[in-house]
């Protein structure tokens, strides 16, 4: 509510009118004390501790103090108003005095005891990280040569682990710190509401009431490459089906995955309008076509011409402060909502997963490991062993065992390389994996197109979707889909992965840019320096505190440390759906 203005109020006539306001005030103030004295008293039962009378009467008092101050304020404001003697410095005070008592009402409530007390533990925990490192650092540093190496080493190793350990606490700190005060039920229903408005924009997109009269964007799921890939293609598909306002016709027949298609696994992406045909065979073009032409077909986003400003990682304008207050990476958020539309699986394959799951006895707490080999390696990524992704899966649970008893490790162990499963169980008996070598024999590159190799790769990516952390590599399209997945099944599964290549990114992708948050000057040769504000074209994080990439401003290429850059969102405009928000 506004404070009217003391000038406003004088010359509005009246003293009385004033003198009447603070004697309600007076009045107000009294009664409130009041309660404030008697409450404690008459709430008390023989178990209440008297503590706890003790401090809500010292809570009273103090309240008290506060209102006998202000009484004698208002006393005096009122002495001059009646004297008839209202000076400047009479007006200001009564009006400082009136916004006082009636902003008291709206005033925030603040945070709770325990959300204060976590955020200074955690505040503390990041100085205390950090006189260790730097004091352990320190004494290596004064270590001498002649002293044995090995005792240099179990000093590294002893950092190493406690350093660890700092950093489990003060992850599970901001955890709890997250979920206080009632902002986990608030991310449910936030994530809930907020992807319901998009499953609705695009039920209705794929259903027009006139499919004979309906704008189409014709997708062929005819891509030469492997599922991910082609799932990818698919929702690229979506995405320029939405951008512009078409019902996506997804043309699947002799799918290399299914002869039968796309509506053999998954629920058709339209109930009413399946049919490619326009009202007039002539009425149709190549991307881009005019916007009115009918009938539009798609190429992959390879082939693409022109580009337009929608294609990922951007994000739609109309959503984008909600989805970026919600979720730690939108872009990603956005992708994974047309997969959650277009991945609606058909009852049998439903029952089939369900099925492995149960099998398997797949149950939480899991890790699911993606180890991505036989035609990628050396190709399109590099060769990392079992060792390596280990490390990620202990760190996980190192973490959780320091606030929960975790009866076992279990590790859900997906790969296209039959060799890794009985590699792991062999090497790592204290954890128990959960595959099938059958599904990575059939991965293999000579069986990998037909029907039972696809059950097999759908029952991975559920799987690892399915899991409470990821540990993969994000070169691989297949794992990449499981994270997109994933984040469709909680509100912000952002950080719940760790790659141990590639940074997140959509095959096609327009540019990925970071902004300088913090000026940066070089310290070693293979950095770049930093001016705040400074876009940067990031290539990938080395997961060591720093990322490479591009000053588009100065052109050069090299490392910068991460934490000095944050994202820089490609907000677009995509056309509204007002008119389904509000049916
Ligand atoms: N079942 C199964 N198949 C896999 C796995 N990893 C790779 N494949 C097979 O290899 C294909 C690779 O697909 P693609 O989308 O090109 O992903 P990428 O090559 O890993 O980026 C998949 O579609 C599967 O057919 C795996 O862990 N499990
Ligand atoms: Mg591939």
């Amino acid at each position: 509510m506004p404070i009217p203005t003391i000038s406003k109020m004088m010359t509005a006539r009246s003293s009385n009118k004033i003198m009447a306001k603070a004697a309600v005030v007076l009045f107000l103030f009294w009664i409130i004390a009041l309660i404030l004295l008697t409450r404690p008293l008459s709430n008390t039962t023989p178990s209440d501790s008297s503590n706890d009378l003790h401090s809500r009467l010292s809570q009273a008092i103090s309240e008290l103090t506060v209102l006998k101050d202000k009484n004698q304020e208002l006393q005096w404001i009122l002495n001059n108003i009646q004297s008839g003697n209202v000076k400047d410095n009479v007006k200001e005070k009564l009006r400082l005095t009136l916004q006082d008592s009636l902003g008291s009402a709206n005033r925030p409530t603040g945070p709770s005891k325990e959300y204060e007390v976590k955020r200074r533990s955690i505040f503390r925990g990041v100085q205390e990280m950090w006189y260790f490192v730097r004091a352990e650092l320190k004494k290596l540093k004064s270590f001498n040569q002649a002293e044995d190496t090995s005792q240099l080493k179990k000093t590294i190793s002893e950092v190493l682990a406690t350093g660890a350990e700092h950093e489990m606490t003060l992850l599970n700190n901001l955890d709890e710190l997250s979920n206080m005060e009632e902002h986990d039920k608030w991310r449910a229903t936030e994530s809930q509401a907020l992807s319901g408005l998009v499953q609705k924009r695009l039920h209705h997109l794929q259903n027009p009431s006139d499919c004979t009269k309906a704008r189409k964007l014709i997708c062929n799921l005819n891509k030469s490459c492997g599922y991910g890939c082609q799932i990818h293609h698919a929702a690229y598909c979506f995405i320029m089906a939405y951008a512009t306002k078409r019902t996506m016709i997804l043309n699947s027949k002799k799918w290399r995955y299914h002869r039968g298609g796309w509506e053999t696994i998954f629920l058709p992406v339209s109930d009413t309008c399946t049919d490619p045909a326009g009202a007039f065979p002539q009425d149709r073009s190549n991307w881009p076509g005019k916007n009115e032409t009918q009938v539009i077909e798609l190429p992959i986003v390879d082939m693409l011409s022109p580009r337009p400003p929608f294609l990922p990682l951007s994000i739609p304008r109309d959503l984008s402060e909600r989805i970026i207050r919600l979720h730690g990476d939108p872009s990603v958020w956005w992708i994974g909502q047309f997969m959650k539309y277009l991945l609606r699986y058909q009852p049998e394959t439903q029952a089939m997963l369900d099925e492995a799951k149960k099998n398997m006895s797949f149950q939480k707490p899991i890790v699911g490991v993606h180890v991505r080999r036989t035609d990628k390696v050396g190709t399109e990524a590099a060769f990392h062993s079992v060792d390596e992704y280990m490390v990620y899966v202990a760190e996980f649970f190192n973490k959780l065992e320091m606030k929960q008893n975790v009866d076992v490790r279990r590790v859900y162990l997906a790969s296209d390389d039959p060799s890794v499963l009985p590699e792991a169980k062999k090497k790592y008996p204290d954890y128990e994996f959960l595959g099938d070598v059958s599904v990575a024999k059939g991965a293999a590159v000579s069986t990998r197109y037909t029907d039972a190799s696809l059950r097999g790769i759908l029952m991975d990516i559920d799987m690892l979707a399915n899991s409470d952390y990821l540990v993969c590599t994000f070169s691989s399209q297949v794992c990449r889909v499981a994270y997109e997945i994933m984040q469709t099944l909680h509100p912000d599964a952002s950080s719940k992965f760790k790659s141990l290549d590639d940074i997140y990114y959509y095959g096609g992708q327009g540019a990925h840019q970071q902004v300088a948050v913090y000026p940066h000057k070089i310290t070693r040769e293979s950095e770049i320096a930093l001016q705040v504000g400074d876009v940067l074209g990031i290539a990938g994080n080395h997961w060591d505190g720093y990322s490479r990439g591009v000053n588009e401003r100065t052109k050069l290429s090299g490392l910068y440390p991460s934490f000095k850059a944050r994202e820089k969102y490609n907000i677009v405009d995509f056309p509204p759906y007002s008119e389904v928000d509000s049916s």
